[in-house]
């Protein structure tokens, strides 16, 4: 691997870690949890690992040496920090007792499955130290959800000595971990589960876990872009750039970009689905806000849109709920089928005002829904180009008006989609502590028995010294909810609160950020410099600890 000299210099960044964690630490337990949800059926799912405490490290005496081998494995999509979390739990590991072997399955959780799987090594580690992207062992989907699974991944876990398995996750591989945790609980194998919070979509937050990590990188890399472009449409003022931007379902992505360099219109879909819009009204909004700033003559302007949206109208969300549902109980009899019956047969076996709204959705948005979901039962928004189709219908209604001598502007746009951009950018300095202090917090609820637990670190909005680390039972965070037309157990995933203070603030101000030029060019990442400037954290957190004060 050839190394940048950015990444040379930054490989000798040493993340800030909490007070609790900087020498040997002690378990301070808190009042046993429930779930926040469901709470019967939950306790009765995980008998084993349902109602333990939170808990927090605070410092304690040396211990002895404890021998702990350990597996990770990475979920999902990268992260911005996902490597520092690994190198976290290895250094603190080593630190434990230096004959500890620290394994990563290889390509997700189907490394575990497949045997798949290399010993880090210092030397190995040391060369992906405060770096972005997944590549040290990658990552991917496979969904650890059958007992075959287990009893395969107990089989190399038991040939390597392994003491326990940290899954670095979103929301469905930590509610995979805690499934894990609960079997080898009940099975008595004596191996350990533990999660970590991942997502750069920001939606695996609760009264626990402040944020999850990659949230802040990506979105610092997202802004800078979106910055960027609205320099470029205020210096050539001829376009408007709709620009979607990653996040499967919440718009927390969104939201924050929006709060940073506050553009003319940003979409948020917990909004719509709540104020029940139909993509004509969505499409007139936008169209307005457009002849609005034509009449000042400003041809030009920025629209961000979250990618789930096309989920939240609620009426495309009623079609993908039946159509999970039926593309789940469906199997050749629907695959085998050629595009066109395809289409053909989801009209047949819809509902009257399912098939009224799929009848009338662009070509290329229909086919995409109907296509298969992904392994965890989600429809692959990433794919759907709603920058465009949006763009599309604003220009057609712009045109419709113009007829009507209702607008006598000019309309021309330009699309991004920025979310790859940013998943593998190198760890803000946020990211970085953070990440390194959530693997050695991991790392520590190991050596302190636990299972079932996530890692996560609080206060963060303080300096890194005084953030607080610990674990949370992950059962705590469960509910009940609808999968692959079957009822389960899932964490709850976060959406954009409207009446939290993140969106209040984006509420109260984007009225004149559409009339106006308000733009806000946030600029690259910082790693080195005065602290407000490199160290601080995304508008959402600052909002939220803020007002919990
Ligand atoms: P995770 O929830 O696994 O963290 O992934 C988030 C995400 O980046 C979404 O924002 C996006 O919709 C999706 O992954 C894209 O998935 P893929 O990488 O498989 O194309």
């Amino acid at each position: 691997m050839k190394t940048s000299l950015l990444q040379k210099a930054r490989a000798q960044y040493q993340p800030k870690l909490p007070k609790g964690l900087q020498g040997a630490v002690k378990v301070k337990e808190g009042a046993a949890t429930q779930s926040v949800g469901d709470q019967d059926e939950i306790k009765k799912l995980f008998p084993n690992t349902y109602g333990m405490p939170i808990i927090e490290f605070v410092p304690g005496e040396e211990y002895a040496a404890r021998e702990m081998n350990v597996g990770i494995i990475l979920s999902g999509g990268q992260a911005p920090g996902g490597h520092n979390v690994i190198c976290g739990i290895f250094d603190a590991v080593k630190r434990q007792n230096a004959n500890n072997k620290v394994y990563g399955f290889l390509m997700g959780p189907g490394g575990l499955v497949d045997h798949d799987y290399i010993e880090l090594t210092s030397d190995y580690v040391d060369k992906y130290r405060n770096t972005g992207g997944f590549d040290m062992i990658g990552s991917g989907r496979t969904k650890l959800e059958k007992e075959e699974q287990f009893e395969k991944g107990l089989e190399i876990i038991r040939e390597l000595g392994i003491k326990a398995v940290v899954i670095i996750g979103g929301d469905d591989s930590n509610t995979n971990a805690c499934v894990l945790a609960e079997y080898y609980a009940a099975k008595n194998y004596g191996i350990q589960v533990i999660g970590c919070p991942k997502t750069i979509d920001g939606d695996l937050k609760n009264a626990q876990i402040e944020t999850s990590f990659g949230f802040d990188t990506a979105t610092k890399v997202y802004a800078e872009l979106i910055g960027n472009i609205e320099r470029d449409a205020n210096s050539a003022r001829k376009y408007w750039h709709f620009v979607k931007l990653m996040g499967r379902s919440a718009s927390h992505i969104a939201l924050e970009c929006a709060l940073q360099t506050q553009p003319n219109i940003c979409l948020v879909s917990e909004e719509i689905e709540k104020e029940d819009m139909t993509l004509n009204q969505i499409v007139e909004q936008i169209a307005t806000a457009v002849a609005q700033r034509a009449e000042a003559g400003n041809n030009f302007g920025v629209v961000l849109v979250p990618e789930g949206l096309i989920e939240f109208i609620p009426a495309i969300g009623r079609l993908i709920d039946e159509l999970n549902d039926l593309l789940a109980a469906h199997g050749s009899d629907y695959k085998d089928l050629d595009k066109d019956a395809q289409h053909a047969y989801i009209l047949a076996h819809l509902s009257k005002e399912n098939a009224d709204t799929f009848a009338t959705l662009p070509e290329d948005v229909a086919r995409q829904l109907s296509l298969d979901r992904d392994p965890h039962g989600n429809v692959q928004v990433s794919l759907i180009e709603t920058e465009k189709l949006l763009s599309n219908m604003v220009g057609a209604k712009l045109d419709e008006w113009k007829k009507e001598g209702k607008y006598k502007g000019s309309f021309a746009s330009q699309h991004h989609f920025f979310g790859y951009e940013g998943r593998c950018a190198a760890p803000s300095n946020f990211d970085a502590d953070y990440c390194y202090a959530l693997g050695v917090s991991a790392a520590n609820l190991i050596a302190n028995g636990k299972t079932g637990y996530m890692a996560i670190v609080q206060n963060l909005s303080a300096p890194a010294e005084d953030w607080k680390a610990g674990g949370v039972p992950i059962t705590m965070m469960m509910n009940m909810e609808r999968r692959n037309g079957e009822m389960k157990p899932v964490i709850r995933k976060a959406l954009v609160e409207l009446d939290g203070a993140p969106f209040k603030k984006f509420a109260e101000k984007r009225d004149e950020w559409a009339r106006e030029t308000c733009f806000v060019y946030p600029g690259p990442i910082q790693y080195w410099g005065p602290s407000e400037v490199c160290d601080r954290e995304t508008r959402t957190l600052a909002l939220e600890n803020e007002a919990k004060k």
